[in-house]
């Protein structure tokens, strides 16, 4: 990762007198001002590795996919950070490029990572065109610093910085963002993610994990051909995001096959995501609320996220191979389309082709058999478009797009390893196969076998309910 410094401020004294001046600064003193922390910014897209804390409280960090931990420093006790929010290019996918809002150089921001306990300083500079707030979704903190526009303090206007500051109490999954211009703001991207780690490491609701993912789910409507989202689109949403990266865009989980795994996802798009792991059962051990207590969880293969909620799923990786984690909305998993694409299964199209392709030589059938067929196709797209399905696995194309990604379970995967390990490799005859003509036949009856319920069972299936329907009377 790279991670640049750049001193945003003509001078300290100037944001000092700017933040002095608004009401959400009173309890901040002068002094302790007078340096505002340097910016740290992001010009890449890959997954950072885990910040391990060099100062302050100890704790296990997290892994952010295709993001990265905002550093801090100490001021006299005090964790201080600085946000830039400002226009960002996001490199949704190699090649799909979209003009975003967002903070120190990326959208999502940076994750912020503190302890229960923590007395935190986040230093707020608006580069942006209008005025914003950072709002910061389920904190315990005074009511001043809660970040709504209008209602709890001025809005930042452009070119000032703000500052905000609380101790975070209580220990969970969180994150922020603007509660100003909302729509615009957060359909242009701005959004990040905040962990507030246990004070206690035996924590008796908050386990200790090998490996702790998070990532924000995403929308944006950005048409076929363009660079910038679309901000007044309401639900009609074309791009489907895990920090704002989309699928072959997106880094996979690796873990050691073994590990405690837990994944935090929150989710700032204007719809729920059911998020649906492959090969394993996880439990929900938390929300934007805080630690489910052990006797309320239950095991899961799929969770719904809803709109403004946050879920932690945990499990023990124990199961090799390459397993999918994704939306379980089939159109999630897919990159930009039209949705005036007529259903063309079952037309033949070959009439109509011959004529098109005396206006459009590039045109190729698509639909008539299904969908299936654009994974592989080569038609040209207009630029900085992605194709609706892309990506290719070790057995052919993938077919996805959006919200999708790989967890790579591997004995051989070293502690602390993040590194992708390339493709499972399958221990022999464990590979779904096409049977050979002699495996076609019907399978011998074992006339030992019972061939149906016993009668008694029989009865008992059929038997209905009494005056169940209108049809009976
Ligand atoms: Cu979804």
């Amino acid at each position: 990762m790279t991670l640049n410094r750049r001193n945003f401020f003509a001078g300290a004294a100037t944001a000092a007198t700017a933040v002095a001046a608004t009401s959400a600064a009173a309890s901040v003193s002068r002094a302790a001002l007078a340096v505002v922390p340097e910016a740290v910014t992001q010009d890449s897209t890959a997954t950072a590795a885990p910040l391990v804390p060099s100062t302050g409280r100890p704790y296990n960090p997290v892994v952010t996919l295709n993001g990265w931990t905002l550093p801090w420093r100490m001021n006299a006790g005090v964790k201080e950070f600085h946000l830039i929010a400002e226009p960002v290019v996001r490199e949704m996918a190699p090649g799909f490029k979209v003009n975003m809002w967002g903070y120190n150089g990326q959208s999502p921001g940076p994750t912020i990572e503190v302890v229960e306990g923590d007395r935190v300083r986040i230093f707020v500079t608006n580069r942006l065109p209008e005025h914003t707030t950072v709002h910061w979704h389920g904190q315990r903190l005074p009511n001043g610093m809660d970040g709504v526009g209008g209602i709890t303090q001025p809005h930042i206007p452009p070119g000032k910085t703000f500052v905000y500051e609380f101790t975070a109490r209580r220990p969970g999954t969180f994150m922020y963002h603007p509660h100003a211009d909302e729509m615009v703001q957060m359909a242009m991207g701005m959004m990040g993610f905040w962990v507030t780690h246990p004070r206690e490491p035996k924590h008796p609701q908050i386990a200790a994990v090998d490996r702790d993912f998070c990532f924000l789910l995403g929308s944006f409507d950005v048409e076929p051909g363009s660079n910038t989202p679309k901000v007044n689109t309401m639900t009609d949403f074309n791009i489907w995001s895990f920090n704002s990266r989309v699928y072959p865009g997106i880094d996979t989980l690796n873990v050691r096959r073994g590990d405690r795994v837990r994944i935090r996802v929150g989710n700032l798009t204007m719809t729920n995501h059911p998020i649906h792991i492959h090969g394993h059962e996880f439990e929900v051990t938390g929300t934007d609320g805080g630690a489910v207590p052990k006797s309320a969880r239950w095991p899961e293969v799929s969770v719904d996220v809803a709109v403004g909620q946050m879920r932690q799923m945990e499990f023990i990786a124990d199961e090799e191979g390459d397993w999918s984690l994704h939306c379980h909305k089939a159109h999630h998993t897919m990159g930009p389309m039209g949705h005036e694409v007529p259903t063309m299964i079952g037309v033949d199209q070959k009439d109509m082709v011959a004529k098109i392709k005396k206006l459009v030589p590039d045109y190729m059938v698509m639909g008539d058999r299904g969908m299936a067929d654009m994974g592989a196709m080569q038609m040209p797209l207009p630029e900085n478009t992605l194709p609706m399905m892309a990506g290719a696995g070790p057995f052919g194309p993938a077919e996805m797009g959006g919200m999708f990604t790989l967890l790579k379970v591997r004995r051989d995967q070293k502690p602390g390893d993040y590194r992708d390990p390339g493709w499972f490799k399958h221990p022999a005859g464990t590979v779904a196969h096409e049977v050979d003509s002699a495996g076609l036949q019907p399978a011998p009856r074992d006339a030992s076998a019972p061939s149906g319920p016993a009668h008694g069972e029989a009865d008992a299936s059929v038997r209905k309910p009494s005056g169940h329907g209108a049809h009976d009377h």
